[in-house]
């Protein structure tokens, strides 16, 4: 992690966030790395997480010279309820986000709504028979409505078993039975950490950790992956095709609209009403070429994969893609919106459009969006868009150049059908060693780390050494700006890897979606599991997130430990304050779970560390290193 970033230079590694972080520089426009330099030195009890705020007898702030709060709280304990809130915060989210998707589904299915469908009925179908839900002689919405009340119950506390925990590995399930750590409702989960955080609850470090792991699980094999699986089902399962990546992707001519968040359910109306002819006429009407929609963070990742929508930015382009001065109109869901947006936007005539009542934006105007009104709505705000297009200063506007090309759209779906039916081939070039193992690298931005400078080189080191890399939510951004996602890219990669993607004609690195579609990558895990008849803990697997920033990315790394799968983290959680809670992540876990967190800021020491895990892995299967 930089220390002390100060030049444009030493805050990104791309020339297109070079060129607006001079233009803002040049315009008085304050970016997140500038308030960073005013927030620096950070306090160092939050950062060591002995700071507690849990009530009114603090404040609290444990030191040597006061090492209890006034309660009596260590700062183990002070430490590990504040990650277990992390990890609920964060749990919460992607899960929340499910229940929107079920939500659609739910109203689909009650013919509540014309303005979605189900675009994939052969997989509702085929996961609703996997849940054991009749399907046979049964109309496709009659299925859907059991499905979404089945998934409805994965929230409650009703059900015997999370829907999703059939798909886990027998000797996985039986750790966490053990452990006491299946997790059950995913609302019940991420309630009981809040009761268990409550002052003079749960007291003890490594129970309250163990909680965080089970919230985490229910997060990752229920929350999100239930988001993906309704996602696919409404929306369509990825299948690769091409885009494009940068800022190049705003158009000078056009009106440009981008969308920000995650949810699908906003943005894929937003792709309808785009290209609407009348709204298309409209802008030709006002002197526009056409309407141009692109895509920021994660629900640029879920359009990207599903439309091929083109990518602006990832989570530190955000502000950033303001500055070119021609964006009409961003429109946002939620997660990862940075409130400066609005702020940004004032100083061009961006508006901002805020979508869901639960993610209101002081500044930004409103437009609801709900079940029967989607597409009503989406024409509303690519009208307003329209509107603002005759407000742009087309003398202030300035495009970085040069769009890079990548390849999306990799689900599960798509590589077993490329395998021939079965993770079988892949396991093979597993054990012949020309797949020496898989990683999935995911997260974020950070402004304290040179953008991408570590989710880049990871990558790209990894894949030399003949490691297949799975790339969800930001760092996908960052590995399609490096000309990383395409197939001609196997020739950075080692000679095992280039030869068995190149025979599928498939890049080294895989785009697998948005932040919660690391319920893909869970799901795969326990594929290649099952096949081999061992845990996930047993494969040459890891998880990295390099410049990870928000709960949801903590709560993901937690779930893959949890899950069995090494994780490595370019910095630690707030933990550091308790030696308890910082063993238990980088060593007591790999006891108890068969993984833990492993932290490297170096994204070559990081690629070594990595490395290591997986010859371990490979020995343990008795395969060649
Ligand atoms: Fe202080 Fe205990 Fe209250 Fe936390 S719960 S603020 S440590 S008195
Ligand atoms: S958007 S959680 S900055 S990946 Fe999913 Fe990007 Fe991290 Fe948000």
């Amino acid at each position: 992690m930089a220390k002390t970033i100060q030049t444009i230079e030493e805050k990104s590694i791309w020339e297109d966030a070079r060129q607006m972080l001079r233009r803002a520089e040049k315009e008085g426009i304050e970016t997140a790395w500038d308030r960073l330099v005013q927030q620096t030195p950070h306090c160092s009890f939050g950062e060591s997480g002995v700071c507690c705020r849990l009530c009114t007898m603090g404040p609290c702030r444990v030191s040597k010279k006061a090492p209890l709060g006034v309660c009596g709280a260590d700062a183990d304990v002070i430490v590990a309820r504040n990650f277990g809130r992390f990890i609920a915060g964060g749990s919460a989210g992607h899960s929340d986000h499910g229940r929107d998707c079920i939500e659609a589904l739910h109203a689909v299915a009650h013919g509540e709504t014309d303005d979605y469908t189900i675009k994939d009925e052969a997989k509702l179908l085929r996961i609703a028979a996997e849940l054991g839900i009749a399907v046979d002689g049964r109309g496709v919405l009659e299925v859907a409505k059991d499905l979404s009340e089945l998934f409805f119950a994965n929230y409650g506390s009703q059900l015997e078993e999370l829907s999703f925990l059939s798909r886990v590995p027998a000797k996985r399930k039986a750790i966490w039975r053990n452990l006491g750590i299946t997790p059950r409702g995913v609302d019940r989960e991420i309630a009981e950490m809040m009761h268990r955080t409550h002052m003079g609850c749960d007291n003890d470090a490594a129970n309250t950790m163990l909680h965080s792991a089970r919230t985490s699980l229910a997060d990752g094999w229920a929350g999100s992956m239930i988001a993906t699986e309704v996602s696919d089902i409404l929306f369509g399962t990825p299948s690769p095709r091409k885009s494009l990546a940068n800022l190049g992707v705003i158009k000078k001519d056009q009106v440009n609209i981008l969308v920000h968040g995650h949810n699908p359910i906003v943005s894929e109306k937003i792709v309808e009403a785009v290209n609407d002819p009348e709204l298309i006429a409209l802008a030709k009407e006002k002197g526009a070429a056409g309407i141009n929609l692109a895509g920021l963070c994660c629900t640029g990742n879920e359009l990207m994969m599903r439309q091929g929508i083109p990518m602006a930015g990832n989570h530190l382009m955000t502000e950033l893609a303001i500055v070119t001065g021609a964006v009409e109109l961003i429109v946002v869901d939620y997660q990862c919106i940075m409130p400066s947006l609005v702020t940004v936007g004032n100083c061009y005539h961006t508006k901002m459009v805020t979508t869901a009542d639960k993610a209101k934006f002081a500044g930004a105007e409103h437009v609801k969006f709900e079940m029967d009104n989607g597409m009503a709505q989406a024409k509303k705000v690519v009208r307003m868009a329209i509107d603002r297009y005759a407000l742009r200063d087309q003398a202030r506007v300035e495009i970085p150049e040069g769009p890079v090309e990548l390849v999306t759209g990799f689900s599960n779906e798509f590589l077993l059908e490329a395998l021939g039916g079965t993770v079988t081939p892949l396991l093979d070039a597993i054990k012949a060693g020309k797949i020496r193992g898989a990683v999935a690298i995911v997260g974020c931005n950070n402004p304290k780390y040179q953008q991408d400078f570590c989710n880049v080189n990871l990558t790209r080191e990894l894949i030399k050494k003949d490691i297949l890399v799975l790339v969800t939510g930001c760092v996908t951004t960052a590995a399609g700006k490096a000309g990383l996602l395409v197939p001609e890219a196997i020739e950075m990669a080692g000679p095992g890897l280039k030869e068995i993607c190149g025979s599928l004609g498939i890049p080294p690195v895989l785009h697998m979606g948005s932040c919660v579609d690391n319920a893909r990558i869970l799901q795969l895990a326990a594929l290649l599991a099952d096949e081999l008849g061992v845990d996930i803990s047993d494969l040459p697997l890891a998880g990295s997130s390099p410049e990870w920033y928000s709960e949801k990315a903590a709560a993901i790394g937690t779930y893959c430990v949890a899950s069995g799968i090494y994780t490595h983290l370019g910095h630690p959680p707030n933990i550091t304050g308790s030696e308890v809670v910082t063993n238990l992540a980088l060593t007591g876990l790999d006891e108890l779970v068969g993984a833990c967190f492993g932290i490297e800021p170096d994204p070559f020491k990081a690629a070594e560390l990595i490395d290591e895990r997986i010859k371990l892995k490979r020995r343990g299967l008795g395969l060649g290193e």
